[in-house]
């Protein structure tokens, strides 16, 4: 079980710390001002080589002068932050912590996790909430990712892995539709699979408000209004229907539930589609044929149609529409979502979500207590229930304020807020919706403890920071959007003043009177997240450090040594009871906020997401100076059209107003976009924030926030006007 550094001189073959994609990479002590150089590492099957500019600078994070290497705490909360010894801020965290449990009750404190976080830190997290805090409050940012696809691959395969097959399959299909995804910005080593799909001989369908750069490479580009996908795929389906290419034989063989969700499509006649979605009925017709007709199919979709309050329903209805064509559950076919973050899937599977626990368990069944309360040493009875999903908790924060919309907790903590919060591995200053007032939330608390690399914006709010070591200084498995669990390696020794989260947790854990159970040897943890998962749908039980270094990964559900792993699911069956897939009969519902007409006061769609160049909040990449200068900041994408009407040109400021605040950004004046719709990326922090205007809406199913769709209105701004836009 050693996780030192390899000797001088060795070359590491490790993994990227950002996207799903996980592209293996080979680190080579440095040279230069970057402890390590980042090569390539031909031999990986999934990037194959290739890396993106994210990947190949991201050695520059760990810089002493990007990066943070001393624990901070400030003395009051007007107080600036100073630097502390790790017993000092350990020790005020603790006695934050107790205080409020002692005053409020146990579920008076929270945690807020992260999907980047490894599958062990991500396990050890959930376990310390639970264990030995005793609060159900915890959640994560894979909240504002990834719930929507989860919850309808639950209801649709019982099962949810984002895809159920290896990445490399879609170029050997014959149709792909993907939606709202644009990988040649979020994931571009995997463009190549669809380069290879179309160069086979295969069709690339991309369903986008913007003509992306993923868009310009397809065979058919459908540009419909934000939040119009569930008509769109229900428009669909009833083409398929009407045009006879149902599979029949599929249906009545491996699903249930179609004449519900035939009767629900029929309702959603092409002329009626092509007025929700602005997409025209050739056009749908065409794209109906394209995938009927293909003998294999996928469908493929990312944030564009999941981040919407009905995120849930339009991903069933993107399955039913391969259900219905009998693309589903057979080689070379099949739905799958592309995760996001670099352990998206396996951060959604070892218990930080708030009603889950490891091994994709969930925390109401008694049975699934009962395993896990075993494997903790525990009393099933002790274990907290659900918590409150990732916005819910953020808006429950601090003594007073928040819409109080919460609730389902009990304890004696009476009016139910949140008064003390451990994060890891997130910045929702920046990046969780309607970020302004999440900041107040977080202003409000009586103690923040932030565990972070670089002082993010969140981290300056803090109480106290704990800095923490990075990928390329610590080992540990995460699970790539393939549902391969994959290992990354120590390559380099961290800055002396830096300690690991599993080992804050360690230290927080034993001054919190439970000194067992929270080891820091991250293969000492995943050997109990193995037990704990074993039986369980996300089955890591046969999975070891060694069997990953030998054989570049291996599949889940592994449940024994001797499996081979399960690189595709659901060949011979879905993983439902009956072991047929579900269809959803589910219909149309505008998102929950829509431009208010030509003369109203939020008469735009804003939609947002992702440039190439920055990832996420821009906490680690806004520290590099190669991606700054590719990505140096924020912008409002405008329509020609809409440009002339503003009376605004190519780099002016714009004033983008919603009602929940406001942002301004230069204009970057493009036709690739609706003239009814602009666009803002979120990467940003200060007065370019898109999430000053986003709607906290949340989806009745997953608890997803609708990033993507909201309304507002977009003025030319004076320079003046950038100073008191929200900060
Ligand atoms: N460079 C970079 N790469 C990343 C990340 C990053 O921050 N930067 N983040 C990683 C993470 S965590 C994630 S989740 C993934 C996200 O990866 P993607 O989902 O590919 O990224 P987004 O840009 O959020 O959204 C994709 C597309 O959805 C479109 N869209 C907007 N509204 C709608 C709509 O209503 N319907 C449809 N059909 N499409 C719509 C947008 O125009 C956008 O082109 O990327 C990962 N990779
Ligand atoms: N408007 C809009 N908002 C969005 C989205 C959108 O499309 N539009 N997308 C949403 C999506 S899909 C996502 S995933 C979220 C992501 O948004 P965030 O949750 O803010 O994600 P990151 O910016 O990656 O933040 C990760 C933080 O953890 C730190 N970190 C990195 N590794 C570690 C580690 O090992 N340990 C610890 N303790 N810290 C670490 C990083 O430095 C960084 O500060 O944003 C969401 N917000
Ligand atoms: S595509 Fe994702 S995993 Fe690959 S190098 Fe870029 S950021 Fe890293
Ligand atoms: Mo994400």
């Amino acid at each position: 079980m050693t996780t030192s550094g390899p000797g001088p001189g060795t070359a590491t073959d490790t993994h990227c710390p950002y996207c799903a994609l996980q592209c293996g990479m080979r680190l080579r002590p440095g040279a230069g001002p970057e402890p390590v150089e980042v090569l390539e590492r031909p031999g990986f099957p999934v990037n194959r080589g290739a890396l993106c500019g994210k990947g190949r600078t991201a050695a520059a994070v760990l810089r002493p002068g990007v990066r943070l290497t001393e624990p901070l705490v400030r003395d009051s909360r007007d107080a600036p932050l100073r630097p502390a010894s790790w017993d000092e801020a350990l020790d005020r965290v603790a006695a934050g912590l107790m205080a409020v449990r002692r005053r409020y009750g146990n579920d008076a404190v929270g945690v807020f996790g992260g999907g980047g976080l490894t599958n062990e830190k991500a396990y050890l997290l959930g376990k310390f909430a639970r264990v030995a805090l005793r609060t159900p409050n915890i959640d994560y940012n894979g909240r504002f990712c990834m719930s929507s696809a989860a919850a309808a691959h639950r209801r649709a395969f019982g099962i949810d892995r984002g895809l159920p097959f290896p990445l490399a399959d879609v170029a050997g299909t014959d149709c792909v539709i993907l939606v709202g995804a644009n990988p040649a910005e979020t994931m571009p080593p995997a463009l190549r699979y669809f380069r290879e799909l179309r160069e086979n001989g295969g069709r690339l369908i991309v369903v986008d408000p913007r003509r992306t750069r993923t868009a310009d490479q397809a065979d058919l580009h459908l540009q419909p209004l934000p939040g119009t996908d569930l008509a769109l795929a229900l428009g669909l389906l009833h083409l398929l229907i009407a045009d006879g290419r149902a599979d029949k034989d599929f249906i009545a063989r491996r699903t249930t539930g179609f004449a519900q969700a035939r009767a629900a499509a029929m309702a959603h006649w092409p002329g009626r589609v092509e007025r929700i979605t602005g997409v025209p009925v050739t056009q749908l017709a065409a794209a109906a044929a394209m995938f009927g007709e293909a003998p294999r199919g996928m469908v493929l979709t990312a944030r564009g149609p999941e981040q919407q309050s009905k995120g849930t329903d339009t991903v069933s209805a993107w399955i039913n529409l391969c259900l219905a064509a009998g693309k589903a559950g057979r080689p070379g076919s099949g739905y799958g979502c592309l995760t996001g973050q670099g352990n998206g899937q396996g951060g959604r599977e070892h218990g930080q979500k708030a009603d889950q626990l490891p091994g994709y368990r969930s925390i109401t069944d008694p049975a699934a207590r009962r395993h896990v309360a075993a494997v903790w040493g525990i009393d099933p009875d002790d274990l907290p229930g659900p918590g409150r999903s990732a916005y819910e908790l953020l808006d429950s924060l601090g003594g007073d304020g928040g819409d109080g919309s919460g609730g389902g907790i009990g304890g004696n903590n009476s009016d139910g807020r949140v008064r003390a919060l451990l994060l890891m591995g997130s910045n929702p200053a920046v990046s969780a919706p309607r970020a302004a007032h999440v900041t107040e939330r977080l202003r409000a608390l009586d103690l923040l403890a932030v565990g972070d690399v670089v002082l993010s914006e969140t981290a300056r709010l803090a109480d106290v920071v704990l800095p923490v070591t990075q990928w390329a200084e610590e080992t540990g498995t995460t699970t790539n959007l393939e549902g391969r669990v994959i290992l990354r390696r120590k390559a380099v020794d961290a800055p002396e003043g830096v300690r690991s989260d599993l080992a804050v947790l360690h230290g927080l854990a034993a001054r919190l009177g439970v000194p067992e159970g929270f080891p820091e040897d991250p293969e000492e943890v995943f050997e109990e997240l193995r037990r704990a998962s074993a039986g369980g749908q996300a089955d890591y039980a046969g999975i070891s450090y060694g069997r990953i270094r030998a054989e570049d990964g291996v599949f889940w559900p592994c449940p024994a040594p001797d499996h081979p792993g399960t690189p595709r699911l659901f060949l011979d069956r879905f993983a439902t009871p009956d072991g047929r897939a579900r269809f959803a009969a589910v219909t149309h519902r505008p998102a929950a906020e829509e431009p208010d007409g030509p003369d109203g006061d939020y008469p735009l769609f804003l939609t947002t997401g992702r440039v190439v160049g920055q990832y996420q909040s821009g906490a680690q990449t806004r520290r590099v100076d190669e991606l700054n200068r590719s990505a140096p900041g924020p912008f409002v994408e405008v329509h020609p059209v809409l440009a002339r009407r503003l009376g605004v040109a190519e780099g002016e400021l714009l004033a983008v107003s919603s009602r929940r605040g406001r942002a301004v950004a230069p204009a970057r004046v493009t036709d690739t976009i609706r003239p009814d719709t602009v666009f803002m990326p979120f990467h940003w922090g200060g007065k370019g924030r898109a999430n000053s205007l986003t709607n906290p809406a949340l989806d009745p199913v997953s608890r997803m926030p609708e990033f993507k769709v909201c309304a507002v209105r977009v003025e030319k701004a004076e320079a003046s006007a950038v100073t008191d836009a929200a900060s």
